[in-house]
């Protein structure tokens, strides 16, 4: 990687172009994938920052008087990635949690070598409270023949995606990504419209301080889950406690623990056998980001990015973060239930 010193001012494009440049067999379409997602996060940035405005405004604005439907923003951010992807000649198809078929690119776009699953805004239900949200990602290979792209394109362990990363729209927007070589944060400055470095080769902590988890599922999870569980919160003796906190928006939570360590977990229950969060634009993308992070995932038997997936939105359990906290989830999830 080119080092760069605290004080120097990178933006995204060029330091996509300089990471190009050290794999001199790139054809330079993933760059072009990775640009069109900034793109994209501009976009929503702008339109997220705006969401508790969007009645107040609505009212002085005629068009709204006269009745037009505000869009939600989770379908704003759908069609927002899809129109700033589907037209760059890179991808074959995409996937969203929006949509529940494959989106094909259109007839008149060239298709390119890659698939984009995606969640165009996680957790849009805390909009209303303003509380962050995120946009998620996953880039993989495109790996059946013809020119257009197919279900088993999207269909591959996590294990075989190029790029992955996340958008947090908070205090500030930050986008974060890994294409196998570390994971680096970038802060939009919206003075500029520039995502500029600020979190070079992020690392983290091999044990963490946070926990979250919602733990209001506790009655309906099995002996082994509520074991770790009271590991993780020291009431064992056998570790010092750690701090809860769960935001319930999971880039929020995941981002926090990616920084200061520890682990995110979204345990399968009698109620949901697997979980709530999805495999393939939700787990394997942060999946890849915690492993070059330093750290892991699991659905507390195998590792998240060697699942084979068979549906485009498949659930499974998730626990992920800092390595040793997720080695004790496997130890602990791996014991034969009473
Ligand atoms: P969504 O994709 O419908 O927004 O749901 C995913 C969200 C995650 O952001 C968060 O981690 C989880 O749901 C919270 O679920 P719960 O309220 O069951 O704890
Ligand atoms: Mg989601």
């Amino acid at each position: 990687m080119v080092k760069h010193t605290a004080t120097s001012v990178v933006t995204i494009d060029r330091f996509i172009i300089e990471q190009e440049r050290m794999h001199p067999a790139a054809t330079g379409q993933l760059s072009d994938i990775l640009y069109d997602v900034a793109l994209a996060a501009k976009l929503i940035t702008n339109k997220v920052r705006r969401a508790g405005l969007v009645d107040i405004l609505g009212a002085l604005d005629s068009e709204n008087v006269q009745g037009e439907i505000q869009q939600k923003l989770d379908v704003f951010a759908n069609e927002t990635i899809v129109k700033a992807m589907d037209h760059g000649g890179r991808l074959c198809a995409m996937a969203s949690e929006e949509e529940p078929e494959l989106i094909p690119i259109p007839e008149q776009f060239r298709c390119g070598n890659y698939v984009l699953a995606f969640d165009p805004l996680d957790g849009s239900s805390n909009i209303d409270v303003n509380v962050p949200v995120g946009t998620i990602f996953s880039v993989l290979r495109k790996i059946t023949r013809g020119v257009r792209g197919e279900l088993e394109d999207v269909l591959q362990p996590g294990r075989r995606q190029v790029a992955a990363g996340y958008i947090i729209y908070g205090s500030s927007t930050m986008l974060v990504y890994t294409t196998g070589h570390g994971v680096h944060g970038f802060t939009l400055d919206p003075s500029i419209g520039e995502f500029l470095l600020s979190h070079p080769d992020i690392r983290i902590p091999t044990r963490g301080r946070y926990l979250s988890v919602n733990d209001s599922y506790e009655q309906h999870w099995d002996e082994n889950v509520k074991a770790l569980m009271r590991r993780y919160r020291g009431l064992d003796g056998q570790q010092k406690a750690m701090s809860v906190r769960y935001v319930g928006s999971l880039v929020a939570d995941f981002h926090r623990n990616l920084l200061g360590g520890g682990v995110f977990a979204y345990p399968s229950n009698t109620q949901s056998p697997n979980g709530k969060l999805r495999l393939l634009y939700e787990c394997n993308p942060l999946a890849f980001v915690v492993q070059q992070a330093g750290g892991s995932a699991t659905n507390g038997v195998q590792d998240i990015m060697d699942l084979a997936p068979t549906e485009l939105h498949q659930r499974s359990p998730l626990y992920i973060g800092s390595k040793d906290d997720i080695e004790t989830a496997r130890e602990f999830l791996s014991r034969k239930v009473a």
